[in-house]
Parts: structure tokens; sequence; C-alpha cells
């Protein structure tokens, strides 16, 4: 740990500050009543794949913060080029003829490393943002196209895709969707591939493939495609839990959407930047799809700030940039030089340090066989995951594939239980999840899976304590 991380003079004590947040900040996707019982524990440093609470607590970040630090904490290359821009021209804006030079050179070098021919960029503020302008262009698309009833935008339940009033809509999340009469109009839903839930026994893993692939064009022919724009998924469900889809799946999804005339579009929020160890995880051998339209954010400047944006391939790129005219959609930092300085000495780092092959050809695979380890815990079994992603599932009873009930809350005992063992891990139900940094030495990978073993026995003890299991 650096020096620098004592805290400056004159700040607040840390629980005066937990006070203060308990009482005055809402937090996203946190109930209020439980964080005044519970004051949020203060993260107050970070270096490489480590953080640290106010109380001098050191815990591995096995979840790259929410997915995005891919270069792990404390980078003086990402600092310094803030610093840098910072002074140089803190802010200028993108509309009205106007750029700036580290948005010019962003969009020049996402262009040189962006896969199916994509070689514009549309840059936001987030992946919501993204997402949100996707859908506008999507639409706007057809209707350049002559064909103004190709709106609707089929995604997949359990898909987390923004929590705007569009991406949420996109996104298959029930309890989004049950606050504030959610989808809008527009959106529909298939089933996720996750072949836990919904494999048939002894179906082989091509053939489920091929049958959650067929629910797309079931729902199209439902539809009828002259009605249906767009369909948008994840390489690997991220936030629904690291659901990694049957081999063969994604390329299927695109024969289908070929068939029916429907845009392909992958949101690479989460995958994108190395995290499955290629530039967008599209590019992985278990994807291999070449989308229409590309969203990214998060690790585009391993989350030093907020950046995000829409690739756009050439069928739509065409269109928009020869017929349209103005698109009337923008955002005040719409390629932020800030942001944009950030992304590029991001970018160059991944480069210039080979991580993302580091990652394909070393790091993924040893992560994979530490993870699968957990696996024989009593408490864990079906691990799963793809490159820097893994996952596994907290069974009541492992043998028979029995799961807890939601009030045992497996999930989040297992949560805290990290916490105390010193690594975040991610609770989705009773899947827990991890997203370590691309720049994990093995030997933090061996501390991280040490850890985790340590929360499986923690967890294990206290449901039986409280008579959830024999
Ligand atoms: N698409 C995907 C695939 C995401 O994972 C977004 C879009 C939205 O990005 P913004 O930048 O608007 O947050 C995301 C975000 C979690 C978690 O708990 C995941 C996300 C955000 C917050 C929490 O797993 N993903």
């Amino acid at each position: 740990m650096n020096p620098a991380a004592a805290p400056p003079q004159g700040a607040q004590p840390a629980q005066a500050l937990q006070a203060a947040d308990a009482a005055h900040h809402l937090h996203p996707f946190s109930d209020p009543q439980q964080l005044r019982e519970h004051p949020p524990r203060m993260i107050v440093h970070g270096e490489g794949v480590r953080i640290r609470d106010a109380q001098g607590h050191e815990i591995l970040d096995a979840m790259s913060g929410l997915w995005c630090v891919n270069l792990g904490y404390g980078r003086v290359d990402l600092v310094e080029a803030a610093r840098a821009q910072m002074h140089e021209l803190p802010y200028y804006n993108t509309f009205f003829q106007t750029t700036t030079r580290p948005a010019a050179q962003l969009a020049a070098e996402l262009a040189g490393i962006a896969p199916a021919g994509m070689r514009q960029v549309f840059f936001t503020e987030s992946g919501s943002t993204a997402n949100d302008t996707m859908v506008r262009m999507v639409r706007r698309y057809w209707d350049l196209m002559g064909q103004p009833r190709r709106k609707i935008l089929i995604s997949r339940r359990n898909a987390y895709h923004g929590s705007t009033l569009g991406a949420a809509s996109l996104g298959g999340m029930p309890d989004m969707h049950a606050q504030g009469d959610l989808p809008l109009p527009g959106f529909e839903h298939i089933e996720q591939p996750y072949r836990l839930q919904l494999g048939r026994p002894g179906e082989s893993e091509a053939d489920f493939g091929l049958r959650a692939a067929s629910w797309l064009e079931q729902r199209i022919l439902e539809l009828g495609a002259e009605r249906v724009a767009a369909f948008v998924m994840e390489p690997v469900q991220g936030a629904g839990g690291v659901i990694v889809p049957p081999a063969g799946y994604a390329r299927e999804i695109q024969r289908i959407c070929r068939r029916h005339g429907v845009l392909l579009v992958s949101d690479e929020v989460i995958c994108g930047f190395g995290r499955l160890g290629h530039w967008f995880g599209c590019q992985h051998e278990h994807i291999g799809i070449e989308p229409d339209l590309l969203t990214f954010a998060k690790g585009v400047t391993s989350g030093y700030l907020p950046l995000g944006g829409v690739l756009v391939g050439p069928r739509v790129a065409e269109v928009l940039g020869t017929r349209g005219g103005e698109f009337a959609h923008g955002f005040t930092y719409s390629g932020h030089p800030v942001c944009c300085a950030v992304a590029l000495a991001n970018l160059h780092a991944l480069r210039d340090e080979q991580v993302l092959e580091r990652v394909r050809t070393g790091l993924a695979p040893y992560l994979q066989r530490r993870f699968a380890k957990l696996g024989q815990h009593e408490l864990a079994g079906d691990v799963d995951g793809l490159g820097m992603t893994a996952a596994l599932v907290l069974w009541r009873d492992k043998r028979r594939r029995e799961p807890f009930p939601p009030e045992a809350a497996a999930g989040l005992r297992c949560r805290d239980a990290c916490f105390d063992a010193g690594v975040v891990m991610r609770a989705v139900g009773s899947r827990m999840i991890i997203a370590p940094p691309l720049v994990s030495t093995e030997a933090d990978i061996d501390q991280m899976i040490e850890r985790i073993g340590t929360a499986l026995d923690a967890t294990l003890l206290g449901l039986r304590r409280d008579g959830w299991m024999a």
C-alpha cells in the first residue's frame, strides 16, 4: 500500500462519514432501511487487485469494482492521462461541429480494434445511456429504411442492460420491471440460455443451445418479423449470474437474426476490453458472432472515469450516415475529453502490456482450473465460467440439487462471509460470481480461491447453525 493512503488532514473520521452516508445518501439497488441499520462499508484505497476499507481491512477485489477495473487500482498512467488532459482542456463538447483531440483519437483507435467492420462510434457516459442510444439508433435505422413498423427490441429474461427507462425496459429483470410500470412498449423478452434451469434430462449442450436459440425464432414469428427491429444479448450474461451460453447458441442466434433481417446487438459493457481475453466478447470462439451494433462502457476506462458508447457496423452506419441528416440525440458529456484521454491510456496499456493475450493463454485457463476446485466443497456445485468470469451455485443438497429457499439468504450470507474473509464476491440469488482484474497474478487468484473457500466454510457453518442444512 502506498503512503498516500492515509486520510487527508482534516478529513472526518470514517464512522461520522458512514453515519452521514446512512442519513443522506440514497444508494443504487439498496434498501434505505437496511442501510440505516447496517451502515455501508467505506472503501478508502485501492492498489493493484486489492482495496482497503476505513477500518484497515485489506480485501481482494475479485469483482473488479463492478466488472470494470480491468487494469486494477493505482495505475499511474491512467491518473497521469487524466491530470494532463484536465490541465490542457478539462471540458469541451462534441456538438455543433466541434470535437477534441482525445475524442477524435479514441474514435479512431476504437475503429481499429472493433469487430465486424465497425468503423464508427457514438460516445455516451455509461452503459445505460449506450443502450438507450442504441435503441434510438436501431429505431431510426428502420424508419430510414422505410420500415417504420420494425420497432420491437427483443432481449432475454434476467438480462441487465442498465437502469434508464429504455435500458431497464430492454433488460429482463423482473424486480426492475415491477417498479414504475416497465417495460415500456416495444420491448420483448425470451428465456435466457440457462441450462441448469431449462435444460432437459439427457439433452446435450449443443442440442440445448439450438433449442434455446429457437426461442428467438418462435418469438420473431409470433410478433411478425416485419415488427422486430433487433435482438440484444451479452456474450456472457454478467449481472444475470455469469450465464455462459451453450456452445453454438450465439452463432445460431446470428443465423436466425439474418434469416429475418433483424439487427443483432452485442452488449459488451461487461465482456468488452479483455474480460473474455479479446477486445470484445463476441470475438471469443465460444461466442463467434459479428453483431451489427455493439455497446460498451466500464472496462473502456478500467472504471477510472465514466465513459460508454455504441460501435456501429456498416449496415447501420451506411444508412444513418447518408440518408438521415441530423441524429437528434446526445449528451453534454458525449466524448468528454478527460474520459477519452483515460480510455486511450487504458487501451494503450492493454495493448502494450499484452494483457488480452496473457488472459487468453494463461490467466483465464488458470482461473477456470482453480475455481473449478471450489465445486468440491459441500455447499458448492455447477461451476461455470468463461475468460475472467466464473460462477458457482450454492446448494442445500448438492447431490439432489436441492436449492435453498430464499429466506435462507444463502447468497447474501456467502457474500458477507467473503467480505469477512477478505475477498469481494457477488451474489445473484444462490449463484456466487467473480470477475477478477485482468492483471491479477496466479498468486492473487490462489489467494482469492483460498479466501472463497474459507467463506464457503463459514457460510456452511452459519446455515447449519440456523437449521437450513442437516
Ligand atoms: N449493460 C450491461 C451488460 C451491464 O452489465 C449496463 C449495461 C449498464 O451500465 P451502467 O454504466 O449504466 O451501469 C451494465 C451494468 C451488478 C451490476 O451488480 C452490474 C452492472 C451495473 C451495476 C451493478 O452486477 N452492469
